[in-house]
């Protein structure tokens, strides 16, 4: 197989989250630094033949471009049978969670973060508010989701544990708290052998 390459950057929770599934897989592969902050257009230019909104995570697997983190997830999952795609209900499971992660928790904790980077600028009055309001459930609901388990799939984590760890790792930077629910399972995730830093997962981004 031709090597794996993983564009990301140290700020980006969506290449975290990939970057977290091929280290928990112990998929090899090589990430290469994209700087999220600058003018798109002097992104590489391989980089920017690749991902149609010039946008990491993008993965290039066996000459195949994939973007988008959670589809990104769901190739890696089904192609090496892994995080979950070991059996029919894990890889439901996945999806679940990675919808439900898309559409909620994974929506305004980038967008508070990014609030407070700004300073609120940009921001029309009430939609901070109205995102942390949104987090209050979404905390509540994963909850829910976790029930018992130490992990979201269960007993080891899958996909649907990397998709939420992308935002979910960064709660301070967003100005919010997690519940006991999600402070333990952060706990659990910081102490896979497997986890770095974004910036050990991105050392030249
Ligand atoms: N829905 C996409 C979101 C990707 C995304 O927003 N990437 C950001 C970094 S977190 C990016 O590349 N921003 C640079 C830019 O838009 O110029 C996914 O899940 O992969």
């Amino acid at each position: 197989m031709a090597e794996i390459l993983l564009y990301g950057h140290a700020d980006s929770g969506h290449a975290c989250k990939v970057a977290l599934a091929l280290a928990l897989a112990g998929v090899p592969h090589r990430t290469v630094g994209v700087d999220i902050w600058a003018d798109p257009g002097t992104r590489p230019a391989a980089f920017l033949a690749a991902s149609p909104f010039a946008e990491v995570p993008l993965l290039i697997l066996d000459g195949g471009a994939y973007v988008q983190s959670g589809a990104i997830l769901l190739e890696l999952a089904t192609r090496f049978g892994v995080l979950g795609a070991e059996s029919a209900q894990g890889l439901r499971r996945g999806r679940e969670i990675l919808m439900w992660e898309a559409n909620r928790i994974g929506m305004c904790l980038p967008q508070l973060i990014e609030a407070r980077r700004v300073g609120g600028a940009g921001f029309p009055p009430g939609a901070v508010d109205w995102l942390r309001m949104r987090y209050d459930t979404d905390k509540a609901r994963f909850a829910a989701l976790l029930g018992d388990a130490p992990f979201l799939h269960g007993d080891a984590p899958g996909i649907g544990d990397c998709a939420v760890w992308g935002y979910a790792q960064w709660l301070p930077k967003a100005g919010v708290t997690p519940n006991v629910a999600l402070s333990g399972w952060l706990d659990r995730m910081r102490a896979l052998p497997a986890m770095q830093s974004p910036g050990d997962f991105f050392p030249d981004g």
